[in-house]
C-alpha cells in the first residue's frame, strides 16, 4: 500500500509523523477553529477522530504511529476504549498479533454483564488504547474495571495528548502515558506547513497562495517591471523556481496578446507561481467591471490576483467581484503603499481593513508597508500581506520609493510577502539575486511563525 508506515517497529520518522498530521487534518479530524471542549476550556484546534474509520489508509498510519511509541513498554493484551479508538486497537492488534480486549461502554444488565470482552488471565498486563487524552478522567474510566477484572495496566497510548494535564493526572496513578503527537506539535506542523492560514482565509486565490508559500518555502514576489512581454516571460522563467507570486504590470509592454497571456499561465503552471498583475484600479464599480474584464488586456482572463484603491468606496470591490469571483480570482487592497508621502496612511488605512474584513470572500488581502503597527494589528489571519520597496539594504530612489530589508518587512513589519523589482531584475543575474531574496524572505517568514 502506498504511503503507509512500515509495521516493523521502531521505524516511524519524525517526517512520518508530521505527514500523518497533515493527513489528519486533510481528512478533517483536526480542524482550527475555537473550540468548547468538555471541560470548558476553548482551544484552537478541534479533534474528531471518529472520521478515521473512513480512511483505512490513515486508520493504518495512526495505529503503526501509536505501536511505534509503546515499543519501550511491555504488555500481554491491549484494550481499546470505545467508540473512536477500538478500530485503532483493531488495527494494531492485527498488525502486530496482540491480542485484544473490549471494555463494554456500559454493562448490560441481562445476557453476560461482562464489563471486559475477550479472553485473558488475571494477572496479565494490559496496555490501554485512547484516542485522546485531556485531564485523564475517561482513561481512568476504562482502567477501573480491568483491574477489577484482575488485569495490570501500567501503560496508556494515545493519538494526542492535549497537554490538558493527563500526562501528569496518570503518572500519580502509576500510569505511564505515550502519544503519538502532542497538541502543540500537530499545531507547529499545521502552522509551519501553512494550513492554518490557509484554513482560515476564505478566498480560494488567498488559501492557494498560503499553501504554496509552505509548499515551495518562499514568500519571494517578483515585480517583473522589464522592458517588453518577451523579457517578462523570460524572467518569469528564470525566476519562476524561487518566487511565490509573480506581479507585473503589462500596462508598460507595447504588445500585449493572448498569447503572451497563455504562455505566462504556462509558466506559473511549470514553476507553481501565481500571478498578480498590478493594476491598481481606483474607478467606479461600472467602470471597474469593463476595465478588468475587457479592454486590451482582458486581466481577469489570466491573473490570478489584482488589487485596487478604495479611494471610490466599496462600489469598486462589487464591481471587480462580479468579473472576478465567478473565475476564483482573489484581490488585495492597496491599504498602504510604499512611497514617499503617500496618503494611504491612518483613517483611509483603517478604512481599507475594514472593507477588506467585510469582504474576505473576494478580498484576499492588502498591499501593505508595516500591518504590525496598525491600531488593531495585521487583522485577519486569514488575509495576505503583500509589500513592495524592499531591497537587501534600505534607502530608496530619485522618484519617492522608500525600500525596506526584507528582515524588517516580514520580522518588524509584520508583512507575509516580499515584493523585489530592481533588486532582482536590475542585478547581473536575476534568478541569483532572486535565490537570495528568497533565502532572507524565508528565514525571516519563518522565525515570525
Ligand atoms: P522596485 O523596483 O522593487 O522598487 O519595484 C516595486 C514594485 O512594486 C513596482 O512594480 C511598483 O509599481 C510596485 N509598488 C510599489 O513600489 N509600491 C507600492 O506601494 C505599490 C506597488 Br502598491
Amino acid at each position: 500500500m502506498v504511503g503507509v508506515i512500515p509495521a516493523k517497529t521502531g521505524t516511524v520518522s519524525s517526517k512520518d509523523y508530521e505527514d500523518l498530521v497533515l493527513k489528519l487534518h486533510d481528512i478533517q479530524a483536526v480542524k482550527f477553529g475555537e473550540f468548547k471542549l468538555k471541560s470548558g476550556i476553548t482551544s484552537p484546534v478541534y479533534v474528531d477522530l471518529r472520521v478515521i474509520v473512513s480512511y483505512p489508509d490513515v486508520l493504518l498510519r495512526v495505529a503503526e504511529a501509536m505501536w511505534d511509541r509503546v515499543q519501550t513498554a511491555s504488555f500481554d493484551v491491549m484494550c481499546g476504549v470505545p467508540y473512536t479508538a477500538l478500530p485503532i486497537a483493531t488495527a494494531m492488534s492485527l498488525q502486530h498479533g496482540t491480542p485484544m480486549l473490549m471494555r463494554r461502554k456500559e454493562v448490560k444488565d441481562y445476557g453476560t454483564k461482562k464489563a471486559i470482552e475477550g479472553a485473558f488471565l488475571p494477572g496479565q498486563t494490559c496496555l490501554v488504547v485512547e484516542d485522546l487524552v485531556t485531564s485523564g478522567a475517561s482513561v481512568q474510566e476504562t482502567v477501573a474495571p480491568l483491574e477489577a477484572e484482575g488485569l495490570q495496566v501500567r501503560d496508556v497510548v494515545v493519538l494526542i495528548d492535549r497537554q490538558q494535564g493527563g500526562a501528569a493526572r496518570l503518572a500519580s496513578q502509576g500510569l505511564t502515558l505515550h502519544s503519538a503527537f502532542t497538541l502543540s506539535f500537530i499545531l507547529d506542523v499545521l502552522v509551519a506547513a501553512g494550513r492554518a492560514r490557509a484554513e482560515l482565509a476564505k478566498n480560494a486565490q488567498g488559501a492557494e497562495l498560503f499553501r504554496l508559500m509552505a509548499r515551495k518555502r518562499t514568500n519571494l514576489s517578483v515585480a517583473a517591471d522589464v522592458e517588453s512581454a518577451n523579457d517578462m516571460l523570460a524572467l518569469a522563467d528564470a525566476v519562476g523556481p524561487h518566487i511565490c507570486v509573480l506581479k507585473t504590470h503589462v500596462d508598460v509592454f507595447d504588445t500585449w496578446t493572448p498569447d503572451h497571456a497563455a504562455k505566462l499561465q504556462a509558466l506559473a503552471a511549470k514553476h507553481d507561481f501565481l500571478i498578480f498583475e498590478d493594476r491598481k484600479f481606483a474607478d467606479i464599480g461600472n467602470t471597474v467591471v469593463m476595465q478588468y474584464g475587457g479592454g486590451v488586456y482582458r486581466i481577469a482572463d489570466w491573473s490570478h490576483i489584482t488589487n485596487a484603491h478604495l479611494v471610490p468606496g466599496p462600489g469598486i470591490i462589487d464591481g471587480l467581484r462580479q468579473v472576478g469571483a465567478p473565475l476564483g480570482r482573489g484581490l488585495l487592497l492597496l491599504a498602504e503603499m510604499s512611497s514617499k508621502g503617500t496618503l494611504a496612511r491612518g483613517e483611509y488605512s483603517a478604512g481599507v481593513v475594514a472593507a477588506a474584513e467585510a469582504n474576505q470572500d473576494f478580498v484576499m488581502g492588502y498591499i501593505s508597508v508595516s500591518p504590525a503597527s496598525w491600531p488593531g494589528g495585521p487583522g485577519s489571519p486569514g488575509l495576505v500581506h503583500m509589500t513592495p520597496g524592499v531591497q537587501l539594504s534600505a534607502g530608496g530612489d530619485a522618484l519617492g520609493q522608500q525600500y525596506n530589508t526584507p528582515a524588517s518587512v516580514i520580522g518588524e513589519r509584520g508583512s507575509d510577502v516580499i515584493i523585489v523589482g530592481r533588486g532582482v531584475i536590475a542585478a547581473q543575474d536575476p534568478a541569483a539575486a532572486a535565490a537570495e531574496y528568497r533565502r532572507a524572505g524565508w528565514e525571516a517568514y519563518k522565525a515570525s511563525l
